[in-house]
């Protein structure tokens, strides 16, 4: 069947525990999304994203499942779920459905019944016998801790990269894949448009486990042996067949594979998410660490991923997700600058080949959380982090505000839709803090406001759509060695597109590549409604971005 999809799309990433609660429960639900489907017709996307809402013990907020063919209650019934397809579709929006394929809930019923060694359930996991020195690896899970978990009844320890509560399937058992391609079918036949596949590029392990004398065993499975292998059997047999576009989420993996799940045959997947370009503020490669951005590692990152992919695979592109920080607290600045920088980052990437995500919030610059107290965090991971780092003795205000810097919590706090109560969220307290901007952030303020970040989002969006070199163009960034200044250029037939970016709070003089005469450019967006014309040589304002169209006359 024919892919519902084309490469100037654009999706936008609902958390839908924190999007709109219509039950008074402090939870958002499916009803609520459905309300809105009406803005997110307005913002002009195409694709609408949910994250997990099947029955989950919600340990890891829904990406421990324990029933992949029903709705948690939660969220609410199925009846709801098909009435959102319906009124998607209707919008002429398509929905994508994220698959948790790597690993399932303790509570599954698979898990459940894989504990007795003799179950036909019992090879559906990733068991392994102590080892002298206990444990059968020395792999750390990716939430802190040991990657092994003693399991009484059958005497083994089983293998979970996440928490103890999500158990590592075992893809090189055959019925765990037909497993898989049943409920692929079973959502596709739901009438789901789209899989988002979570870290899908480890679900191949090796078939010796060994210990990892240099690190913490990603090597051994990251885009492990049969990794390719898996995601062509399953895309031959379910996700072409059906016209399913598809979405891997890619765990530190190299633009090699990425080349490869994303190839333009579509054998694999659609398009992929690589990490790297999330990482550029991370000191020594950790995560729980202040660092600065470096913006020179930036522009390289998305200079080595744009080129490496360019007429070779789909990327998807995107600032943040529920598991990153916002970017305007991020990469912008969330003080003064936070219109403006929100905007020149939306710029910047709108720019570029791929297909653009929006994680709901960021359309508005929506900051992050400012939690001060351990006791408004929710997330797994920022709280693994918080006991691991008291346990090593680390003071309790360090680890709070590497926390209000990195937590994944910094992206989900309930989305801000107006400056009443709860800020049009729900009609009571919300299961995560509020973030107390929200009486200056919110949707109802944007869309008053015709020089708001969000028409800035629709009008970039808009523009993805009118020129096809974004889609098409070669990526060649005109100023690498520049620390303050991104200026690409984008260039496909006889045309050109310029995007130019001070990427700080100063205004910075530059001396424009030679691009030819500004003259000969049309202005087609800029971040500050004053800006009427290509910035020529001299101060380039802060946060100041603009990006233009010179058409040769050839
Ligand atoms: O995330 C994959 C992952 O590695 C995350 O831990 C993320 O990269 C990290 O937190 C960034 O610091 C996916 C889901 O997006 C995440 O919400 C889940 O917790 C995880 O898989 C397990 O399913």
């Amino acid at each position: 069947m024919e892919q519902k999809w084309s490469q100037n799309k654009v999706v936008y990433q609902i958390y839908p525990k924190s999007f709109q609660d219509t039950t008074d429960n402090g939870i958002g639900d499916l009803v609520g999304i459905i309300q809105r489907l009406d803005y997110l017709q307005f913002l002009g996307v195409d694709i609408i994203w949910l994250t997990p809402i099947y029955p989950s013990p919600q340990v890891d907020n829904g990406y421990d499942i324990s029933d992949y063919y029903n709705i948690d209650p939660l969220y609410g019934s199925m009846a709801d779920f098909e009435n959102l397809v319906q009124q998607a579709h209707l919008r002429n929006m398509l929905i994508m459905m994220d698959m948790v394929f790597n690993h399932t809930s303790t509570e599954h019923p698979w898990f459940i019944q894989a504990c007795d060694p003799k179950s036909q359930w019992h090879p559906f996991y990733i068991w392994q016998e102590a080892s002298a020195e206990g444990l059968p690896t020395n792999w750390v899970s990716k939430f802190g801790g040991s990657a092994w978990q003693w399991q009484e009844r059958t005497g083994k320890y089983y293998l979970h990269l996440f928490s103890p509560q999500q158990a590592d399937l075992n893809w090189d058992h055959p019925p765990v894949r037909q497993a898989i391609k049943d409920i692929c079918q079973f959502w596709a036949a739901k009438g789901v448009d789209a899989f988002r596949l979570d870290v899908v590029n480890l679900i191949s392990k090796p078939s010796e486990f060994l210990d990892d004398p240099s690190g913490d065993g990603r090597k051994f499975y990251t885009d492990g042996p049969k990794v390719h292998q898996y995601l062509q059997e399953i895309s031959r047999d379910v996700f072409q067949p059906l016209g399913l576009i598809t979405v891997g989420e890619m765990s530190s993996t190299s633009l090699q594979h990425c080349q490869q799940y994303a190839a333009l045959d579509n054998r694999e997947l659609t398009m992929v998410f690589n990490f790297h370009h999330l990482k550029v503020d991370y000191s020594e490669g950790n995560k729980w660490s202040l660092a600065p951005p470096d913006f020179l590692e930036l522009k390289q990152v998305f200079s080595y991923w744009q080129q490496g992919m360019h007429r070779r695979a789909n990327s998807a592109i995107f600032w943040g997700n529920h598991d990153q920080p916002r970017v305007v607290s991020r990469f912008g600045e969330d003080k003064d600058y936070r219109v403006t920088s929100a905007k020149m980052l939306a710029m910047i990437l709108y720019g570029m080949q791929g297909t653009p995500y929006i994680f709901q919030g960021e359309e508005i610059g929506m900051t992050n959380a400012g939690f001060t107290d351990i006791s408004q965090y929710r997330d797994i991971e920022s709280l693994s982090m918080y006991t691991e780092h008291c346990n090593r003795g680390i003071p309790a205000a360090e680890s709070l505000a590497i926390l209000a810097t990195k937590s994944r919590d910094n992206s989900r706090t309930p989305m801000q839709w107006n400056n009443e109560l709860y800020a049009g969220f729900s009609r009571t307290a919300p299961w995560i803090s509020l973030n107390p901007n929200y009486r200056q952030i919110n949707v109802a303020a944007a869309i008053a406001d015709p020089d708001s970040i969000l028409h800035t989002y629709r009008a970039l969006i808009h523009l993805r759509k009118q020129y096809q070199i974004i889609q098409l163009g070669d990526y060649l960034d005109l100023l690498p060695e520049h620390p303050k200044i991104w200026c690409y250029r984008r260039r496909w037939n006889n045309q050109i597109l310029l995007v130019v970016a001070n990427l700080t709070t100063q205004s910075v003089d530059w001396s424009p590549p030679n691009f030819g005469h500004h003259s000969q450019y049309q202005l087609l967006w800029a971040n500050y409604p004053t800006v009427t014309d290509a910035p020529t040589a001299g101060p380039l304002k802060a946060y100041q971005a603009a990006w233009w169209l010179w058409t040769e006359n050839n």
